[in-house]
């Protein structure tokens, strides 16, 4: 109904007294079930805002803000990991906006937003893992990895999956992860021995899991609460923490610079950092910590303070020069490099 009015009287200001039509497009990089239910969670209360909700992965989204730059057609970018949100703001494709809902945020999110000068901001937390499928693993007799340097045990050949860094925040985490836990030039020799262990590079970054659950794979390098996501629909997946010390994301949100609906996009902003809106996450399968102070961290999410976390560096792995450096780096030593 709202649509054909729209189409009926156009987007612009009706005849006096009655509200303007507004649009929003927004780039959405989390789980696409949460995505869905956040639109039409918000057109519900907001009916005179219509969505167009794009999914992409977070460097895909990223890439796409940066293409569109003189003409943008975003207005709105959330989730999705931190660093290329930083490298927007960085690369000034991104707008300097302080909600007024930023007082409720945990220190975290509010840290990424002072570190990106105010434009980004922390929506969710989530720590670096694995899921294996216990299934698969019993009927090969393979051992469980408790550790990085455990990954390249000859054992799992073709049994790993993780997504390209270029496309997937997901991965670039990892890469990020791996180059502060050993050096970068110890990290891409652990890449290249990983390479013979990796079935495939996915676009995605939960994929990996999500063909670990349906057995396609044995193991895949995620976010630990993207493993949860397919425990908790009932797959056989475990979920591993590595010993050595792992990073985590600050999934974050941000306002694109030049954006054609930027009060449509502050609405949403505002809206989406409230508690209760925070709390629908869980109901869509999504496990991460929330941001706001208010909002109750799902009983499934992996307890952040039981894991070994790295002083993951976002300033320095956020900014333009490095993402860009260790991608190149990524795409010359270890990308189109099939495994032996
Ligand atoms: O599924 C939730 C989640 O893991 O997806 C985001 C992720 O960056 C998007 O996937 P890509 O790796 O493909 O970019 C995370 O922010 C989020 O926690």
């Amino acid at each position: 109904m709202k649509k054909l009015a729209i189409a009926l009287l156009g987007t612009t200001a009706l005849s006096a007294g009655v509200a303007t039509a507004g649009e929003l497009n927004l780039i959405c990089s989390a789980d696409v079930v949460i995505c869905e239910r956040l639109v039409t969670e918000f057109e519900a209360r907001h009916s005179d805002i219509d969505v167009n909700m794009v999914r992409l992965s977070s460097g895909e989204a990223y890439a796409k803000i940066r293409a569109e730059s003189r003409n943008p057609q975003t207005d709105l970018w959330w989730g999705g990991t931190g660093d290329p949100h930083l490298q927007a703001a960085h690369d000034g494709l991104t707008m300097e906006y302080k909600s007024p809902m930023l007082d409720e945020l945990q220190p975290w999110a509010v840290k990424q937003a002072e570190v990106s000068g105010w434009h980004t901001v922390g929506v969710y937390s989530g720590a670096l893992g694995w899921g294996y499928n216990t299934e698969i693993f019993k009927e090969k007799g393979l051992t469980p990895p408790k550790c990085w340097a455990d990954l390249l045990d000859p054992a799992l050949k073709g049994e790993i999956e993780i997504a390209d860094p270029n496309s997937s925040g997901t991965a670039y985490t990892t890469l990020a992860t791996l180059v502060q836990i050993m050096g970068e030039d110890e990290a891409f020799e652990f890449l290249g021995k990983l390479n013979e262990n990796v079935a495939q590079y996915t676009k995605s970054g939960s994929a990996p899991v999500k063909a670990a659950a349906r057995g396609e794979t044995g193991l895949g390098i995620v976010f630990q609460h993207d493993a949860v996501a397919q425990a908790v629909a009932g797959f056989p997946i475990a979920v591993g923490s590595p010993c050595e010390g792992t990073g985590y994301e600050i999934g974050s949100m941000s306002l694109v610079e030049g954006a054609q609906n930027v009060e449509e996009a502050k609405t949403f902003y505002d809206w989406v950092l409230r508690p209760e809106v925070q709390g629908v996450m869980p109901e869509a399968g999504s496990f991460q910590i929330p941001s706001n102070k208010n909002a109750k961290a799902p009983k499934e999410a992996p307890d952040l303070s039981t894991i070994k976390l790295i002083d993951y560096d976002f300033a320095v792995y956020g900014s333009s020069e490095k993402r860009k450096a260790l991608l190149a780096r990524w795409d010359a030593e270890i990308g189109g490099k099939p495994a032996e």
